[in-house]
């Protein structure tokens, strides 16, 4: 009989050698599995016609303070690239008070003459606008800033948004309903139809309910609610309320907040305002309706208020306080995602202690292809397939198609890498096992999240 392998001999045959056709065979599939897989988007700032338009439409009157952001003006002012044309034309030459007194198209013109025609279109958001013309058709080489907006004009603002979700590959938007701004709370409590499209989603967002309680406490009062700053019971009992009315009347599937890097949770001695609002508002109101908390932590607002929503920054924040919210309140599922680079790791380590914290995207900052490979890789490593790898954060609907369509070519590369690496290691994923788990990254994990 023939010796034995020695466990060196098994080891040497284990490692097998898959040959390099198959493995181009192999990521081949897997990147047709992600660039085909439909999409629910985890966090937008989109809206329906429904919440008013500023550019108008086929079958929509111009709405100036219209939520729903939709065309090629409101792509070249996204706030990314206002941040962006700043560093060309700097606010010693253009004070920010006359940027902001031009017209959207007098914007639009100065982006599109300083960060595409006087200079190349080569960083990430400057390309996105690129990408987004050409899978539109608008022959972007032509240049045309004319011709693309007399194509927008020409069309209708709902079938947009339908040839769009059908371009990125989108089934579902979720949105942020921020129920603090004036105008979206306006618009909610006029027309209860708002949240009827069945392409999005809502999202109940409170920032200032957790960051700035005082504050908060005062409009609550202002809105009927009898609250004022002392939590006392009687206080937290109607700020359950307010929460329990929207997260209704919005349809929540989930709740959120954008966290400062300076968020702290420091478990049940905590005596911090924000820590007490969670404990006793916001985690059981959530507990008892069975639907997650998302936080998205590390924005510095405000760094440099002239450039408006562009002017938030990035700051390290405290990966512990989300670790000890998740052991501290078993009962909640929390989604979190944070800005700081160097927060990456930390956080998909909390990750792996807590299943009741479901890590997503690439926020903001992160949102390059640099760090969405770097992330991504980070995260398969060490969380598998259990998190949600992007969101698109879009703020302009066209936006969905460059957002997704540059995500998902990395992530493919990222996932690629990672079946060849286990068909090398002597697992060959089938065809429909990774169309599976693509399917669970791209939407999967989301709706079993929200599930339980
Ligand atoms: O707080 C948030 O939801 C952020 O996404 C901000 O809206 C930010 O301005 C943004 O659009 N980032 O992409
Ligand atoms: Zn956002």
């Amino acid at each position: 009989m023939a010796a034995k392998a020695s466990v060196t001999e098994r080891a040497a045959s284990a490692g097998v050698r898959v040959p390099e056709g198959e493995l181009e065979g192999l990521r081949t599939t897997v990147r047709a599995a992600v660039l085909d897989q439909p999409v629910w988007d985890f966090h937008t700032h989109l809206y329906p016609p429904v919440f008013g338009t500023p550019l108008g439409g086929t079958s929509a009157a111009a709405d100036p303070r219209g939520l729903m952001l939709w065309g090629v003006d409101e792509l070249l002012t996204y706030h990314y690239l206002v941040a962006e044309v700043f560093r060309v034309v700097p606010a010693r030459r253009l004070a920010y008070a006359d940027f902001w007194r031009m017209t959207k198209r007098e914007q639009a013109d100065h982006v599109w003459k300083h960060l595409f025609v006087e200079r190349s279109p080569i960083s990430e958001a400057c390309r996105g606008v690129i990408t987004t013309l050409s899978r539109l058709g608008l022959d972007a080489p032509e240049r045309d800033l004319e011709g693309y907006r007399r194509w927008f004009s020409e069309q209708d603002p709902d079938e947009q948004i339908d040839r769009v979700m059908e371009l990125a590959g989108v089934t579902r938007i979720t949105m942020t309903n921020a129920v603090f701004d004036d105008n979206e709370r306006q618009r909610w409590l006029e027309s209860p139809a708002a949240g009827s499209d069945g392409r999005f989603a809502g999202v109940l967002r409170f920032d200032p309910l957790v960051q700035d309680w005082p504050a908060a406490a005062e409009r609550l009062a202002g809105w009927g609610y009898a609250v004022k700053a002392e939590l006392d019971d009687a206080c937290v009992a109607e700020a359950r309320r307010f929460l329990r009315e929207w997260i209704d009347r919005v349809a929540a599937i989930y709740c959120a907040v954008s966290l400062t890097p300076d968020f702290c949770f420091e478990g049940a001695g905590d005596r911090r305002t924000s820590s007490a609002v969670l404990a006793r508002v916001v985690l059981p109101v959530l507990a008892e309706r069975g639907l997650p908390f998302a936080m998205m932590i590390g924005a510095k607002r405000g760094l440099n208020p002239g450039l408006g929503d562009g002017g938030d920054g990035v700051g390290l924040a405290d990966v512990a306080s989300v670790g000890r919210l998740c052991a501290e309140f078993p009962q909640n599922r929390f989604f979190c995602t944070m800005l700081a680079r160097e927060n990456q790791h930390e956080l998909c380590v909390v990750a792996r202690k807590f299943g009741n914290l479901m890590p997503f995207g690439c926020w903001w900052f992160l949102n390059n292809p640099s760090l969405i490979t770097e992330i991504t890789r980070m995260r398969v490593e060490l969380l598998g397939t259990s998190f949600i790898p992007q969101h698109s954060d879009a703020r302009v609907l066209e936006q969905l198609i460059y957002k997704w369509e540059h995500s998902r070519e990395l992530i493919a590369d990222v996932l690629a890498d990672k079946y060849a690496d286990l068909a090398s290691a002597g697992w060959r994923a089938s065809d429909q096992e990774i169309r599976r788990d693509a399917g669970l990254f791209f939407q999967g994990n989301l709706a079993r999240f929200l599930a339980n």
